[in-house]
């Protein structure tokens, strides 16, 4: 049994109350770890460890901190078998999946912002008499609070920038997912990495997290999570006037125009609704297809997705694993009820798969399908998080935008045209943060990535993560 304490100062501690969580594997229903329950003394232990390591840590240049990411990119480098092992375990995702997006997205998250601090330029504004030199400073303690889909991936995403601007850590991952945070953890003991300037606190959200989210002396908040979670982050550290970036939910169109390569959206379509079986934000959750085009692309969307392999998550074939746990299975299985009271019709999946003994305890759902639901049920509206997906059909272009807009979500959303500038023009009609053209989730990291209304606050990526992670003070020298 795994035994998940908090790191602070450089040290694996339990939490003070002694109390603890289980850790599931959520493919086999086992239970695998003791993970602390901290509360808010830990969280000011870990605070005062960040403070306390924050000067020495800010004050090394910024070449020094950019030897540092590359050092933890190559450490984690050669993990990167043993995170793709352990975040499928934690989350019931496929090993493939884990290795190809999970362990080499978080070793590249370090590499890309090794290299792009690398290429920063000060920023200057020549006036007719004096010059202004905008000076970028760190922000201080920094608390990162994150989701279990993508849990090191996106642990990373703020990680990196946030250190390589001179900022202290304190993060408190997913009580569903703490192990490749411990591993990271680990991992920065092995290379000497200083004490103190990263912290995990684990524990329950609305304890560890609150206290986080409290603290005064912790200046930034990045958080990605659900819109409900994001709501009581923005109402306590608002008033407390902390920076805020907040990545949350999504209910992402894929939109089909007449025109599409049926057979390419039909795979990009497929790819969208179910990869992590749908557990992504980014998801496509809603396919909206040109009503001339229907039947033919339905009938490929439907091969395409009944030629998914369900299954065992360790096994390298299996593409569709388990969800994060029961409970949100059984959340996604009251969608798919609701689904049918608004009279939807499933087209495949919908059931349970029948599996081998070791995963007949496994949260495991088939991919699903449901058409025949108006656009704004709640069904079609509401973020399911799971594998499920609604189809709907639209006559004209306007009233594809005016049904990809129909949510109180504007993260993403992807669209399928041979026409590419006909691709570009539409996606501008798009109320969200990011928008794919024939494909979906190809990132270049340098882009903002956020989105708006119920999606979020800000954005994280490139400059944008910089920016957040580093405050400016603009200094104007006159002539003399
Ligand atoms: O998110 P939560 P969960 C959506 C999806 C999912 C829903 C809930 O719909 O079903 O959010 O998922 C911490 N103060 N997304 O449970 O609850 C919590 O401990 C401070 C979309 O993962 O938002 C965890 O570390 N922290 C999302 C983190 O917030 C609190 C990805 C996220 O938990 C807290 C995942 C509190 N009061 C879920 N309450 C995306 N955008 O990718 C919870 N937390």
């Amino acid at each position: 049994m795994l035994q998940i304490k908090n790191f602070i100062d450089g040290e694996f501690s339990s939490a003070i109350s002694e109390e603890h969580l289980d850790d599931f594997n959520p493919a086999t229903g086992e239970k695998i770890g003791h993970i602390s329950s901290s509360d808010q003394r830990d969280v000011e232990n870990a605070v005062k460890a960040a403070k306390d390591a924050f000067l020495d840590w800010s004050s090394l240049s910024m070449s020094e901190r950019i030897d540092w990411l590359e050092k933890i990119a190559n450490a984690l480098e050669s993990k990167k078998e043993e995170i793709a092992k352990i975040e499928s375990m934690d989350t019931g995702k496929p090993i493939s999946l884990a290795r190809r997006v999970d362990a080499n997205r978080s070793i590249t998250n370090f590499r890309f912002f090794s290299q792009f601090a690398k290429q920063q330029e000060s920023l200057e504004f020549e006036m007719s008499d004096a010059m202004n030199y905008v000076h970028r400073k760190p922000v201080g303690v920094v608390g990162l609070i994150t989701p279990w889909n993508l849990p090191l991936y996106l642990l990373t995403w703020k990680i990196a920038p946030a250190l390589v601007m001179g900022n202290t850590i304190v993060a408190k991952p997913s009580e569903l997912t703490p192990l490749t945070a411990n591993l990271f953890a680990k991992t920065l003991q092995e290379i000497d990495f200083p004490k103190g300037v990263f912290n995990i606190v684990n524990g329950l959200g609305p304890k560890a997290g609150q206290a986080i989210l409290e603290h005064p002396e912790i200046k930034a908040i990045s958080f990605t999570g659900g819109t409900q979670t994001g709501r009581i982050v923005a109402k306590t550290a608002a008033p407390l006037f902390k920076k805020l970036s907040l990545e949350l939910g999504g209910k992402n169109a894929t939109v089909i125009l007449d025109d599409a390569e049926l057979e390419l959206a039909a795979k990009g379509a497929a790819k969208a609704g179910f990869t992590n079986s749908g557990q992504v934000c980014l998801c496509g959750s809603r396919i909206l297809i040109d009503e001339s085009i229907a039947e033919q692309f339905t009938e490929l969307l439907i091969h395409e997705i009944e030629s998914m392999k369900v299954g065992d998550p360790q096994n390298e074939e299996t593409e569709i694993g388990s969800v994060i746990s029961m409970q949100h299975l059984e959340k996604v299985e009251n969608y798919i009820q609701l689904a049918l009271d608004e009279g939807g019709q499933i087209l495949t999946g919908g059931k349970r798969p029948q599996l081998d003994e070791i995963n007949s305890n496994g949260a495991f759902l088939h991919p699903t399908v449901i058409s025949g639901l108006k656009i704004n049920s709640r069904t079609a509206t509401e973020e399911i998080f799971g594998p499920v997906v609604t189809l709907h059909t639209f006559k004209d272009e306007n009233e594809a935008i005016e049904m990809a807009n129909s949510t109180d979500y504007g993260l993403a959303g992807s669209v399928w045209t041979k026409d590419l500038e006909r691709g570009k023009e539409f996606s501008k009609q798009i109320d969200t943060g990011i928008m794919w053209v024939n494909t979906w989730l190809h990132r270049d990291l340098r882009t903002p990535f956020g989105g708006v209304k119920n999606s979020g606050v800000g954005r994280e990526g490139g400059q944008w993560s910089l920016s957040f992670f580093s405050e400016m003070t603009n200094i104007c020298v006159k002539y003399d």
